[in-house]
């Protein structure tokens, strides 16, 4: 008999159990959520933890990857510029193949995976399955904070069960949720006195929209950022179709600006 034989079905349950109670109340209290384990939240994940940050991302499908595990049209290809985006998937042992001057080819899968295995070797917990569906907020001499976010399992959700939610405390949120741009737009609805109007993304003019996706990653309110496609959607800016590199530049962004407001150096 192996020495793991002895446990029974119930020994295991416990065992489980016990682990998986310890691992979710190590997330109660962290620096950084992320929503969404696509490219732009992936990225920030990285950066924010080369800096040693608790950071937590909460994805509502089961995998990683987003709009990219998709390739173009469901062909499986994705494309990487030069610069930082080149330099980091190198860096995660994603093969690139060069296609054009300053243009690479990578698959889709791969630079996912590679990715979210780079985070999670730096420290991120990734959690699948987990819809993020409203924001902790206070308000301060008059100013409106976000403290984390309300997260319930995707099911759940899914199926409009009215089941309350927990909570997750954090310094600060990334709404990197996409073209859903879910947390801000949950947020305008909390908050119709801000005045948020999301307006959507413009239509595809790729080298524009990688520029502005970038320019325009920004804070929202006090402890609400945005990144990666949420970005084109709340500020209108152009879309760009299978290409990584602004949404990785996005995420490096977002991590910079929150390193900055919370003053790690
Ligand atoms: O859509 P997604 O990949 O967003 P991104 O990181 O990258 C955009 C690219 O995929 C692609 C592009 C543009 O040309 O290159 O469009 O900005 O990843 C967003 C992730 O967030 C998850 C969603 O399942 C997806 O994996 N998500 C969305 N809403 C929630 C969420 C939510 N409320 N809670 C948790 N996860």
């Amino acid at each position: 008999m192996r020495s793991y034989e002895v446990y029974s079905e119930g020994d295991l349950f416990k065992l489980f159990i016990n682990e998986v109670m310890e691992r979710l109340a190590s997330i109660a209290k962290v620096d950084v959520v992320i929503v969404g384990a696509g490219p732009a939240g992936l990225s920030a994940a990285i950066s924010l933890t080369e800096k040693k940050l608790h950071v937590v991302v909460f994805e509502r499908m089961l995998g990683v990857g987003g709009g990219i595990r998709g390739g173009g049209m469901l062909l499986p290809l994705v494309l990487v510029e030069e610069g930082y985006p080149r330099q980091l998937l190198e860096e995660c042992g994603v093969k690139l193949k060069k296609i054009g001057e300053g243009l690479y080819a990578a698959d889709p899968t791969e630079s996912m995976v590679k990715l979210a295995a780079k985070a999670i070797d730096n420290g991120t917990i990734i959690i699948p399955g987990i819809t993020v569906e409203d924001l902790i907020t206070r308000i301060d001499d008059g100013k409106l904070i976000v403290k984390g976010v309300v997260i319930n399992w995707s099911p759940i959700v899914e199926a409009k069960w009215h089941v309350d939610p927990l909570m997750i405390e954090s310094r600060a949120v990334v709404d990197a949720t996409g073209h859903d741009a879910g947390i801000v737009r949950v947020l305008a609805k909390r908050y119709p006195n801000l005045r948020l109007n999301i307006p959507g993304m413009a239509s595809m003019n790729v080298w524009l929209g990688e520029k502005e996706v970038v320019a325009k990653t920004s804070k929202i309110v006090e402890g609400l950022y945005v990144a990666g496609m949420s970005v084109a959607e709340v500020y209108n800016t152009h879309r760009m179709g299978p290409i990584l590199g602004g949404m990785i530049l996005s995420g490096k962004r977002v991590a910079e600006q929150i390193l900055r407001d919370l003053g790690v150096t």
